[in-house]
């Protein structure tokens, strides 16, 4: 099959192909890190500068990321079924006032596939919240996503309250979103910065002393 193909479905949006042409894949033998990092990911890249271009509007993307779940409630099953020892405890959430979660979502999948035990609290994640998954679960990693310039100060303020908490010292904190920058991580005292889903797992392997 041509692979390609799944790519240009998730563009434009048609989940019954997406899923299909998924499916096939797997039964070929493609590895479903593959299928995520070469196709389902630069498609929704392209949608969002098509947004940017005003080529696409909301609707268009709503339907190009339900395409992509679609393919991704496939992949993430196995993905997460790897061999490999958990790497570590990794908390993840898109922070407080933004609710988009489709990076978010690739980072916590790359993450498990990678041997990661996740804890995912969703979108719109007050600090406070980031704080109590620390002191229950134990974490090793925060994951923390943001879309919006408006919500990247919520990073700030969770990791004040990380600080507040007296937890600050115990966790590694890896930020990331398309508005967050190098540059942006150090300012408000992140360990780390990560541009896409991979570098996030090259990132946290390597705040954690793996890589
Ligand atoms: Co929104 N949106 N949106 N949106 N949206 C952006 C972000 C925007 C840039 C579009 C634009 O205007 N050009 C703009 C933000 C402008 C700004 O702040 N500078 C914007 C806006 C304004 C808004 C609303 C305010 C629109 C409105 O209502 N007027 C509204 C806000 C709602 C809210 O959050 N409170 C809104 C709503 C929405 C939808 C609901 C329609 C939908 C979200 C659906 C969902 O997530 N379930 C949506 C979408 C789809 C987008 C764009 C088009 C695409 C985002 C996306 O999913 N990209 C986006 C434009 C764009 O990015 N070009 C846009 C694909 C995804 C794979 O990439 O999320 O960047 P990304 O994740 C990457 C990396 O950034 C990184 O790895 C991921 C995979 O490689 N990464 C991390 C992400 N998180 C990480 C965490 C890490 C590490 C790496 O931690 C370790």
């Amino acid at each position: 099959m041509e692979l390609r193909q799944i790519y240009e479905y998730t563009v434009s949006g048609n989940a019954p192909k997406v899923k299909e042409l998924t499916e096939q894949a797997l039964a070929e033998g493609v590895a479903p890190g593959e299928i995520i990092s070469k196709y389902l990911i630069p498609a929704m890249a392209e949608v969002g500068d098509r947004f940017e271009r005003n080529e696409f509007y909301v609707p268009e993307l709503l339907i190009a990321a339900r395409a992509m779940q679609g393919a991704l409630a496939i992949l993430k099953p196995l993905l997460t079924d790897t061999d490999l020892k958990p790497a570590g405890k990794v908390v993840i959430g898109t922070v407080k006032g933004d609710l988009h979660d489709i990076g978010k979502n690739l980072v916590s999948m790359m993450l498990q596939g990678a041997g990661f035990e996740i804890v995912d609290l969703g979108v719109d994640v007050p600090p406070e919240k980031f704080v109590d998954a620390v002191k229950q679960s134990k974490a090793d990693v925060v994951a923390l996503s943001a879309l919006l310039t408006t919500t990247m100060p919520s990073m700030k303020t969770t990791i004040d309250a990380l600080q507040a908490a007296g937890l600050r010292e115990r966790v590694k904190v890896v930020i990331g979103g398309a508005p967050v920058t190098q540059r942006y991580a150090d300012e408000i005292g992140a360990d780390g910065y990560a541009p896409d889903a991979n570098s996030a797992v090259r990132r946290t392997r390597q705040l954690l002393g793996l890589a």
